[in-house]
């Protein structure tokens, strides 16, 4: 898969990716994340890319023309690339959403700042909006940097064990169930005998109520898709 990002601030991007995991997944040809710098694109001499806006106002607003241009630098050899604007009127990120983004074969990751991106390029570029929560961000790197993070290790190789992207929380819709390691006993406290049996059809039983116990408790929103879907 390979991740182009659009952004004023291609440090933010580079920096992020460039450890373990995802630093490996790069290595080994899985991904590769190609960070391009909107300001390389000005076309002006003082590499501006922003303005005031029209109707006034307060901050900047990036100008379209170099947005435009860093984008047709990566779609000119005639393919198509979803481009995906990311902006807090976005739809929110699921996994559901990460799964489907897994099935391209690249992806364009658009980064606004300032106060947002003259609407007459994203009209003409952006297929998708995506929002990462609803909680105020100075930009859309770090948006862009857990899209790449969520997308890669869903990617064939990019984690060492295959079955674990599989089998963990939202995957079932259910939290995952409570791990324990060496020492058995800590601060007084015991691993659950259970775990300790070899039994491993009593041991998956446990772990599948813990799991249920669980997502009632932390996250009794999930709990309700959980019943509703009836797959108990
Ligand atoms: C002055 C602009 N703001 C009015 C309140 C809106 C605004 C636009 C852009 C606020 C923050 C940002 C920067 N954030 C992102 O680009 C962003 C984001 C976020 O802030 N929260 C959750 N997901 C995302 S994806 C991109």
């Amino acid at each position: 898969m390979k991740f182009h990002v659009l952004t004023l601030f291609p440090e933010m991007i580079g920096g992020a990716v460039d450890h373990s995991i995802l630093k490996r997944a790069a290595d080994s040809g899985l991904i590769e994340i190609n960070a391009i710098n909107i300001r390389d694109y000005s076309a002006d001499k003082h590499k501006s890319v922003d303005d005031y806006p029209y109707g006034g106002g307060a901050g900047m607003v990036m100008q379209a023309q170099p947005v435009y241009d860093s984008w047709e630098s990566i779609v000119s050899e005639g393919k198509k690339i979803k481009t995906i604007y990311l902006t807090p009127q976005g739809q929110t990120l699921t996994q559901d959403k990460v799964k489907e983004l897994s099935e391209e074969e690249e992806l364009i990751l658009l980064c606004g700042h300032y106060e947002g991106i003259d609407e007459r390029v994203l009209e003409e570029i952006v297929d998708e909006e995506i929002s990462v929560g609803d909680y105020v961000l100075t930009g859309g790197e770090l948006p862009a940097v857990m899209i790449i993070d969520a997308v890669s290790r869903l990617i064939p190789g990019v984690l060492h064990n295959d079955t674990s992207a599989g089998t963990e929380s939202f995957e079932n819709g259910l939290l995952e169930y409570p791990q324990y390691t060496r020492p058995e006993t800590w601060h007084e406290k015991t691993v659950p005998k259970i775990l300790l049996s070899g039994d491993h059809k009593k041991v998956d039983e446990w772990r599948e109520e813990q799991s249920i116990e669980r997502t009632k408790n932390k996250r009794p929103d999930l709990y309700d898709e959980y019943i509703k879907s009836g797959i108990q």
